[in-house]
């Protein structure tokens, strides 16, 4: 196992002192140990991959240093543009060490969502012309990597990248959450299902929220009125959108997070812009990746409700307690949509939570079927 401090003098020593990016659970002790130590490494926590590119960018320009992203390969993906108009030697050359979890590699369990970009991560790397070493948890090798990382970069001005193996890091202990009233996610999500009908529309995000949702529905087998987006971070509210558009007869909702919303926070303006009156955007706010181990979004200073209302929602509200949540829900179905209601609630969901059980396809079949038939 790498240990987190170990991790941190070898940073040290080379001078990666600056972290942007996106968490991935494959560091996430990484990410606890540079939370707690913001006073001795910078670590900006963004909305999406791009922007980490273009902040440690901006620190280059600024500095002359070399910053370090962390994503998983799935950001890897969305940086495509960002690498190849900002930082290749064609535009720019900017160099950025690219800390990437590597999560779908071949031979390693993973889910759904990671087993196309598992096996094609190396190869992406080697066609945007980014050189890479494979990261395990042994540190003489991280060392040796981190010096030829540093003098590649120093010479050609150009990204490197390590590629971080699952299971690698060190497992730190986890700090208790604050005592707080404010409900779980998974009882707000109750609390909601409970009021609905049955047959309303629901567009899901990434990570617990989705498995939040499909435990509690009672029929757990065929599920045909819920589209789980597991992976696309950020494009539930967009499907919903796709969806709310061509089925005006349905009520379509969007059980989203903050740190779903924050990636993609410009579809907030098409949706205003179109006005779908049937379209029910619920925010569950943990200001937390919680999915991926709980570090910090910065939805703290976010008000998603005037936002969207700022987008042409036509209501946006916001509840932090418990008994309020049903109340809001149902004002918010009295009256027209886009609107969105933002539930504050605490991090952390139960240790025995279960994923959806069914094959994506044949879910995704029958879901269509569902849409299409009525
Ligand atoms: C492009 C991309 N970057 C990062 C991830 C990793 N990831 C999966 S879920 C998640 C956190 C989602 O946070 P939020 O929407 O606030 O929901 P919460 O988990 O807090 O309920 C992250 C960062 C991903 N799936 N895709």
């Amino acid at each position: 196992m790498l240990s987190c401090n170990d991790f941190y003098k070898l940073c040290k020593k080379y001078s990666f002192n600056f972290f942007a990016g996106v968490p991935d659970s494959t560091f996430k002790s990484w990410m606890s140990f540079l939370e707690k130590n913001n006073d001795k490494l910078t670590n900006i926590p963004t909305v999406n991959e791009c922007e980490a590119v273009a902040i440690c960018s901006g620190y280059h320009l600024s500095t002359g240093k070399i910053g370090v992203l962390y994503m998983q390969n799935s950001g890897l993906g969305k940086t495509v543009n960002p690498i190849t108009s900002l930082c290749d030697p064609a535009v720019y050359s900017i160099p950025i060490l690219l800390m990437i979890g590597w999560r779908g590699e071949p031979g390693i369990k993973d889910a759904s969502q990671h087993h196309k970009m598992g096996p094609i991560t190396l190869d992406l790397l080697e066609t945007l012309g980014v050189p890479y070493e494979i990261i395990t948890s042994d540190i003489n090798n991280l060392e040796k990597t981190l010096k030829k990382a540093r003098e590649y970069m120093e010479k050609n001005k150009q990204p490197f990248a390590l590629v971080i193996r699952k299971g690698i890091f060190e497992k730190l202990e986890e700090k208790p959450e604050k005592q707080t009233d404010k409900p779980s996610r998974e009882e707000a999500i109750q609390t909601i299902l409970k009021i609905l009908n049955g047959d309303e529309i629901l567009v899901s995000t990434t990570g617990k929220i989705s498995r939040e949702i499909f435990e509690n529905r009672s029929d757990k087998k065929d599920c045909i009125h819920d589209f789980y987006n597991i992976g696309a971070m950020g494009c539930a509210q967009s499907i919903a959108l796709g969806i709310a558009l061509n089925k005006k007869d349905k009520k379509i909702f969007v059980f989203d997070g903050d740190g779903s919303v924050l990636m993609q926070m410009g579809g907030l303006a098409t949706i205003g812009h179109y006005q779908p009156e049937n379209f029910y955007h619920i925010v569950f706010d943990n200001q937390a990746h919680d999915s991926t181990g709980g570090q910090p979004t910065c939805s703290d200073t976010v008000s998603f409700n005037e936002i969207a209302k700022a987008c042409n929602y036509k209501s946006g509200q916001v509840v932090e307690d418990k008994k309020l949540i049903e109340n809001a829900v149902k004002n918010m179905l009295k009256n027209k949509g886009p609107s969105m209601l933002v539930i504050k609630v605490k991090k952390g969901a139960r240790n025995n939570l279960g994923r959806p059980t069914m094959p994506r396809k044949e879910h995704k079949e029958k879901f269509m079927a569902h849409l299409m038939e009525n």
